[in-house]
């Protein structure tokens, strides 16, 4: 049967459910120790603007890496351009209609129906379940415990400097600290000397050389913070991307027949300092041209800082010699406008924030597999010129099911 001409997330589930399904019939069969171990990175609204995707100015070499051994899906779209209401949708494999969350105001468990997880479906066969950062939405729509103990066997970890993310840690060209929405830090000078993305891949590797000796699988879902905004990210990613390479969206103007019901006013950018100093009209702006290049510009730096710690998850499961026995999916809960229709936000239903990056490595099925001392996932640095963009080997040429 040839595929829909779109793939929702909702799909996520039903592809790494089918996938261990065949694996736990075969782990009846075997030992417990057959059944794969499972890795699903959520990066938080990021668009395809990978080098996977056809973007030729963004550097991202190591998930490029890892959809060239991976099935990639082109036309992934997320339920709704929120968090919490994308989140819970994939992880539950429901509607936001069923799970009747649109917002970040309620806890389906108590609110719609009492509705299994996939990270719970794990569990209860017999996985350990692990969770990293930001997976299900913080806050009541998951319980305000990230569905505990529902979904997870021990307690998911947060990093400690999240906590700084929206304080005044960005150093403006007056020597003084602010809360900015384009935020290059030197890592010298944030709070613990760390970023929380930083801190979820070493808790992330952490777990991984724990479970390497577990008698039992694992399914360690790890939640990347960036590139949300504040685009907070080490500073000298932003010289990966000269702001004179910098193009404006191609359709940067509101359309004039837009209706307004359509239209978000980007209110969450325009609390930041740096926004605010702007005076910019609401609700339609626009914003300064050169601004725009900015905004844009350290987005894609957060994208590659995203990348390098993908990079470094990855290239431990090669080190712990797990890459032949874990399936690794990567997604995101929905994408960003970075300018088109006048747009600075999620919240829209335009394309560019519904679709989402999707791909599944499969060990055996997507590549075949590593001999001893074989790397797949060799750590790929965004700043040397050699890292190019790779090829996806699957492009709907598999099924899976
Ligand atoms: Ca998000």
């Amino acid at each position: 049967m040839l595929p829909p001409p779109a793939w929702p997330l909702l799909w996520l589930g039903l592809v790494l459910g089918s996938c261990c399904a065949d694996l736990e019939a075969a782990a009846q069969v075997n030992s417990s120790t057959d059944a794969r171990n499972v890795l699903l990175i959520i990066v938080d609204d990021l668009r395809p603007s990978l080098g996977c995707y056809g973007d030729k100015l963004v550097k991202s070499p190591n998930i490029d890496q890892l959809a060239s051994h991976s099935l990639l899906f082109q036309n992934a779209f997320a339920q709704q351009a929120v968090c919490a209401p994308s989140r819970v949708s994939f992880l539950t494999g429901r509607r936001p209609d069923t799970t009747r969350l649109y917002d970040f105001n309620s806890y389906w468990r108590v609110h719609s129906g009492n509705f299994s997880t996939l990270p719970q479906y794990f569990k209860e066969n017999g996985y350990v379940t692990l969770s990293v950062g930001k997976v299900f939405h913080p806050g009541i729509s998951s319980n305000h415990s990230d569905d505990s103990p529902y979904s997870w066997s021990f307690p998911p970890y947060h990093p400690s400097s999240e906590k700084y993310e929206n304080t005044k840690t960005c150093r403006g060209q007056d020597g003084e600290l602010h809360a900015n929405l384009i935020c290059p830090v030197d890592m010298a000078d944030v709070p613990e000397g760390t970023l929380p993305d930083k801190q979820s891949t070493e808790e992330a590797i952490r777990l991984l050389e724990k479970m390497k000796t577990s008698a039992s699988p694992f399914f360690l879902a790890v939640g990347y913070h960036k590139p949300h905004i504040p685009f907070r990210y080490p500073k000298e990613f932003q010289k990966l991307y000269p702001l004179e390479n910098i193009t404006l969206a191609p359709d940067p103007e509101v359309p004039d027949s837009l209706p307004a019901v359509a239209y978000n006013p980007w209110m969450d950018i325009r609390q930041r300092e740096d926004v605010q100093a702007l005076n910019i009209s609401v609700p339609y702006g626009p914003i300064p041209v050169d601004f725009q290049r900015k905004i844009r510009q350290s987005y894609f730096a957060s994208v590659s800082y995203l990348d390098t710690q993908v990079g470094r998850l990855l290239s431990a499961l090669d080190d712990l010699q797990l890459a032949n026995s874990t399936i690794i999916a990567l997604t995101s809960d929905h994408g960003w406008a970075l300018g088109e229709h006048g747009e600075w936000a999620k919240y829209s239903n335009f394309d560019v924030t519904t679709r989402v990056p999707l791909m599944f490595y499969v060990p055996g099925r997507t590549t075949s597999f590593l001999e001893a001392g074989e790397m797949l996932f060799p750590y790929l640095d965004p700043f040397d010129s050699a890292s190019e963009l790779m090829e996806p080997a699957f492009m709907f040429s598999m099924n899976l099911l």
